[in-house]
């Protein structure tokens, strides 16, 4: 049985919307493309393409000043400031020439380059959002659901485990 490929959807302020698959992603410019990404951001694996080309191909209308991130899978969501994240932040697709595993936050994840320590600032670890769906351009900030205290944290991350033990990758 064959199902249709993962989809990322770029919305919002831009000229207009897209839907890019894993394969349009590795179809751009090699000059955007970060192959193994663990030799930019130590400790993350597979191949990913920076964040700019990406919204550019869309069309970043000039009063765009936020990204939400949104996760549908988990209902997940981070909003940053779009010049902070835009030349920070890599789209993951691929891990050893297959799909990203839903257990590695694919189909697809964005890493930051250099985030800060959980709940340290804008970018910090937890906007390194797995199972990206959709970008969305705003004029102001949009929906963040990111922890904001210890216990918050502590109860998404266990979540997070929880799911990852009953193997993420089932569509069940
Ligand atoms: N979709 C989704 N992305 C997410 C989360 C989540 O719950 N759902 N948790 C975030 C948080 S709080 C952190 S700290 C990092 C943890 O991912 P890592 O273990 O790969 O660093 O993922 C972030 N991305
Ligand atoms: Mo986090």
């Amino acid at each position: 049985m064959s199902s249709s490929p993962p989809v990322l959807r770029i919305d919002g302020l831009v000229d207009q919307a897209l839907d890019l698959t894993p394969a349009d992603l590795e179809a751009l410019p090699a000059d955007h493309q970060v192959p193994d990404v663990s030799r930019l951001v130590p400790g993350r694996k597979g191949d990913g393409v920076r964040l700019r080309p990406v919204l550019e191909r869309a069309g970043i209308a000039p009063s765009a000043n936020y990204l939400t991130l949104h996760a549908d899978r988990d209902d997940f969501h981070v909003s940053v400031p779009l010049e902070s994240v835009i030349d920070q932040a890599i789209l993951i697709y691929r891990h050893e020439g297959k799909p990203l595993e839903v257990s590695a936050g694919g189909p697809i994840r964005m890493i930051i380059q250099d985030p800060t320590a959980c709940r340290a600032g804008e970018l910090d670890d937890c906007a390194n959002v797995k199972y990206l769906s959709r970008l969305e351009l705003e004029e102001r900030k949009g929906r963040d659901t990111r922890p904001h205290d210890d216990a918050e944290h502590e109860a998404l991350h266990a979540r997070q485990a929880a799911e990852a033990a009953r193997g993420g990758d089932s569509h069940a």
